[in-house]
């Protein structure tokens, strides 16, 4: 017999930061939760969901999540989108928690089970210098990471990404407004990839994030620029929109390119999969639609030699890490997981069985994701409104940020 959806609750709280959560209910007593949370537009999703989109799903079957998904997405006419997407995504997640319950299993069993026991990891290190940043390396090394994103200042720039924050956690009144200079970042990046590789040696895995500020040559002249420290992704050196720029990159450089935490849909990243442009892909499923949506970027992926790199960071809630885990665990595709703490009050909210160990993340074997959500708990820590930095050039000129 099959069961209905009684209630689709949408719940903001700020336990460290805001995160956007979704719980449906059904009528047999089984409980989802979902993420739909989007960094510093977080009420827009949420009005979207409790507003709009809500309402629809009472009276549905839980266990139709293909037709659900297409409702909402094929049968929207304005469609595609970070809101719309990442509406889409909390309920999808949620009925996947609640189709995995009714099942008695853990998710990636549903999924068509485990791939791998355990997924590797990478986190994040940063300093206002070259010698701050290897410590803060060097400090991750002794927690076992074996993958590290290393982002240092650049001289004569006060604030950048990745450095002096990451641009969520201080920007209350009005965003934060960061300096860039693409010279003086191009001549500096590689000593800090040098000094690296010198101190640490071939084996610790090395990333860094060019947050989508630099032109497809530039891009290029980077990728040359840190060919002889062999690191494992350069991430978002140019914009998403730049699609047909990525050809010029892909075509001056061997450097292993990701992108995509900014994608939304297969449709953002089809010419770059198609055409073998970048090695790691990092959509992911609060900003894609979902495991439904995601799992059909991963496997075009799969077909082009691309492999998974989930974007991490901690504006995407535990709901999603442990989602992503069950992902990690079954995709035969999967690359590496970035993983950034969440606050510790989020633990006060959040309840997860998936771990941190020697560099991996393992996802927990309780049914659904493993992912809980205390409401009564959550209400102690009201949103709060909260932007992520924009950037300009030192001459005033408005950035990427
Ligand atoms: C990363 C990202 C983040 C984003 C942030 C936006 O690689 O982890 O670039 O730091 O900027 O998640 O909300
Ligand atoms: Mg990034």
């Amino acid at each position: 017999m099959s069961d209905r959806i009684i209630a689709a609750r949408v719940v903001v709280c700020s336990p460290g930061r805001n995160y956007v959560t979704l719980i449906i209910e059904t009528a047999s007593g089984l409980t989802g939760i979902g993420d739909a949370t989007l960094n510093g537009r977080e009420l827009a999703v949420a009005s979207y969901l409790a507003d709009h989109v809500a309402p629809l799903l009472i009276g549905r079957d839980p266990a139709q999540i293909e037709d659900i998904w297409q409702y909402l997405y094929r049968g929207a006419y304005w469609r595609r989108g970070p809101v719309t997407m990442t509406a889409i995504a909390g309920i999808d997640v949620a009925l996947w928690d609640i189709k995995a319950k009714a099942a008695g299993m853990p998710l990636y069993q549903l999924l068509g089970g485990a791939s791998r026991e355990r997924m590797l990891c990478y986190t994040h290190a940063d300093g206002a210098d070259i010698a701050e940043a290897l410590d803060a390396v060097a400090a991750k090394r002794e927690h076992g990471f074996r993958a590290v994103r290393v982002q240092a200042g650049v001289p004569g720039l006060n604030r950048i990404y990745g450095v002096h924050g990451d641009g969520a956690g201080d920007s209350y009144a009005r965003p934060i407004e960061g300096d860039w200079d693409t010279s003086a970042y191009l001549r500096h990046t590689p000593k800090l990839f040098e000094a690296a590789r010198e101190r640490f040696g071939p084996e610790l895995h090395l990333l860094h994030d060019a947050h989508h500020r630099l032109t497809p040559n530039e891009a290029a002249q980077l990728g040359r620029s840190l060919e002889p420290y062999r690191l494992f992704w350069v991430e978002d050196p140019v914009t998403a929109e730049a699609q047909e720029g990525w050809r010029r990159v892909r075509s001056q450089t061997t450097v292993p390119l990701a992108v995509g935490e900014v994608f939304n849909s297969i449709w953002d990243a089809q010419l770059l999969i198609t055409e073998r442009l970048v090695d790691y892909l990092r959509a992911t499923i609060v900003h894609a639609g979902g495991i439904t949506h995601v799992r059909r970027i991963a496997d075009l992926c799969a077909l082009y030699s691309v492999r998974t790199g989930f974007h991490g960071a901690n504006d995407l809630s535990p709901v999603t890490m442990g989602a992503a885990l069950h992902f990690g665990r079954w995709v035969p595709n999967f690359g590496i997981q970035e993983y950034a703490a969440h606050p510790a009050q989020a633990e006060e909210v959040f309840g997860w069985d998936w771990s941190y160990a020697g560099g991996h993340l393992l996802s927990g074997e309780a049914a659904g994701h493993g992912v809980t959500f205390d409401e009564q708990a959550a209400a102690r820590f009201p949103y709060r409104r909260q932007y992520l930095d924009v950037n300009r050039l030192t001459d005033g000129t408005m950035w990427d940020w």
